[in-house]
Formats: C-alpha cells, structure tokens, sequence
C-alpha cells in the first residue's frame, strides 16, 4: 500500500469524502454509523434495554438501536447499540508528531550507533510501580522478540537490561544510574483508576527533582499509551500496541543523536 495520509485525499472511489469534516464510515460515506458496547449493573429485560438505547441518545447517536443484549448475571447485562454519529472532526487540522517515520532495520540501527554515538548505547526497561504485566516490555527487549520484530536485546550496539515488573520507580532510577542508562523505557499496561498517569508522572517528578530528568531518553508504552499521552506526561515519546523494538530503538538512538548525548 503507498500513500498514508494524503493519499486519502485522492481516494476515487467516493468523491464525498471530506477531510474537514471525517465520520465514522458504515455503509455509505458520511453515514456515520458507529456501534459501542457496555455493560450495565441492572438484569437483562426489556425495561434495562430502553435503558441502553437511551443511553445511546444521551451520547449523541441518531437512532440508537439495541442489536444485542446478553445476560453477564442476574444483575449484569452486556449491550451493543448501533447508530449515527452527526458530529464530525477537521482531519486537516490535526498535527500530531507520530513515531510513525520508517523505523531503521535492527542492522541499520547498529550501524547508525556505530557511526554517530560511536559506544554502546545502554537501554534498561522496566513494568514499574505495582504493574505485573511483563510481556509488552518483553516485547520490545526481548532477545527473541516479537511478532518477527527481534527485541532490543539482540541489537550488537545496545546493552539492555530488563528488570522485569512491580519496579518502584525509585529502584528503577538507582539502577539506571548504577548501570549509566542512556534510555529508559518504561512500560505500564493496567489503567485502571489511572494508576498509570500517576505511576508515570511520579517518576517524572522524581526525575526532575534529582536533576536527572535531561539525563536519559524517557520512553513509555502500553496498550493504552499513545504519544500525546506521553508526550503530556513529560516523556520524549509514548509507543502503543503495533509498535515494536525497531521503532523504539529508531527513536531512542536518533534522539540521543539530535542531543547531542
Ligand atoms: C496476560 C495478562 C495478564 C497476566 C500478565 C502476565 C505477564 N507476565 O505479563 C496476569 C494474569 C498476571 C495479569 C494480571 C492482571 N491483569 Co491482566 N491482562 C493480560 C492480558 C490477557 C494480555 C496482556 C498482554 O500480554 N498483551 C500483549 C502485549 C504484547 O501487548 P502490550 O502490552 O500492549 O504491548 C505492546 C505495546 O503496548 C507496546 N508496549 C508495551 N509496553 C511497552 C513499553 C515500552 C517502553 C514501549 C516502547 C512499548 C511498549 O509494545 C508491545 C508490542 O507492540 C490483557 C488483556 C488483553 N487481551 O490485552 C489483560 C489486562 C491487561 N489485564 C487487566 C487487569 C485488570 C489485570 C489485573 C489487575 C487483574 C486482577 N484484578 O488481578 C492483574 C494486574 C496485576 C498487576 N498488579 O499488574 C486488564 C487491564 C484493564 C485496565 N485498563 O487497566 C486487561 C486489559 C484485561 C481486561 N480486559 O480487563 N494480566
């Protein structure tokens, strides 16, 4: 597939598409036709289902229909209601800085480090704070790597070191400077009650507290980490689901470049 974004703009197949004003696509260009599924803490009957579809309207869709309703318990049931969205967004005018340029290729990145930083470039990562997911960090470092993409570890110019999960974020910054990290990656996968947002953000403020914050690249990622995320955060970039050690390795290697680390 060539084009990406702009190529949007010369799809032939339907000259409806509008890029100042995006909806989501069903059947027919501009239908907006969306579906969301929830769950609610009332039993599955008629009247809990007028409840859903109401709950449809109050969020705005024209014509909610309740497609599917399914008893979870007696006092559980689970919804999926279709309908239209009428509002739209300016695709035009959103300027997010992605990560999406072409990530080197595991060799390109050695040679790169070789050429320009012209050391070993230390990498530690962690699942920090109480988080015990462990395999979206193992993704990125792993030796083995993921989805054919071989992790960080098997880069010859990156020296990582996986501490693993449940790291408090003070141990991580002693160990990153026992070890003179360059990078930091940092993984959190569970958000609930944004425990993620204050887990980052702790570390943050530890960082800048000790003067250290400008010492090391700080990545973090996550299924439900995106960059603006990050970025908001105080981090140099956020990478989700999709990504992999090549696009982090990318970042990490040509910011420390432009940093002149
Ligand atoms: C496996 C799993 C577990 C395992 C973890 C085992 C392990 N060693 O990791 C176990 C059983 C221990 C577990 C426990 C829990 N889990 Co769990 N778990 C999952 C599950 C099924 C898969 C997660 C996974 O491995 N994804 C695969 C990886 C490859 O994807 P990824 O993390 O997104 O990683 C990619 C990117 O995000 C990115 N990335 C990730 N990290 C990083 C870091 C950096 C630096 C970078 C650059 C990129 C990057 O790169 C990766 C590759 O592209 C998900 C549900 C699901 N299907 O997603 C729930 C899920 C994550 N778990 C959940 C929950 C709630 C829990 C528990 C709290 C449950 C409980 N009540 O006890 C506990 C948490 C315990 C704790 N203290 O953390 C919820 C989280 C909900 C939320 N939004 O917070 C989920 C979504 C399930 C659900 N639908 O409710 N879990």
């Amino acid at each position: 597939m060539s084009g990406g974004l702009y190529s949007l703009e010369k799809k032939e197949f339907d000259k409806t598409l509008q890029l100042k004003s995006v909806k989501p696509y069903g059947d027919t260009m501009n239908d907006g036709k969306v579906q969301v599924s929830f769950t609610l803490p009332l039993e599955d009957s008629e009247r809990s289902t007028e409840a859903a579809r109401l709950l449809g309207e109050k969020m705005g869709l024209t014509s909610p229909d309740v497609v599917c309703h399914k008893k979870l318990d007696k006092d559980f049931t689970f919804y999926i209601v279709y309908g239209s969205l009428n509002c739209s967004v300016d695709y035009t005018s959103i300027n997010i800085k992605t990560q999406d340029a072409s990530a080197m290729t595991m060799a390109e990145t050695d040679e790169y480090i070789r050429t320009n930083i012209k050391r070993k470039v230390i990498i530690v990562g962690a699942s920090t704070g109480t988080d015990a997911h462990t395999v979206g960090i193992d993704a990125i470092m792993n030796m083995k790597g993921y989805a054919g993409h071989y992790g960080i570890e098997r880069y010859a110019m990156i020296e990582a070191y996986n501490l693993g999960s449940q790291v408090e974020n003070e141990d991580f910054i002693k160990k990153a400077l026992e070890l003179n990290a360059d990078v930091l990656l940092v993984s959190q996968t569970v958000t609930q009650k944004d425990v993620h947002i204050k887990n980052l953000t702790n570390l943050v403020e530890l960082l800048e507290a000790e003067n250290l914050r400008d010492k090391f690249v700080l990545i973090c990622g996550g299924a439900r980490i995106t960059q603006r995320l990050a970025k908001e955060l105080g981090y140099d970039a956020g990478f989700g689901p999709g990504k992999f050690a090549d696009d982090v390795a990318t970042f990490a290697v040509t910011e420390m470049v432009n940093r002149h680390f």
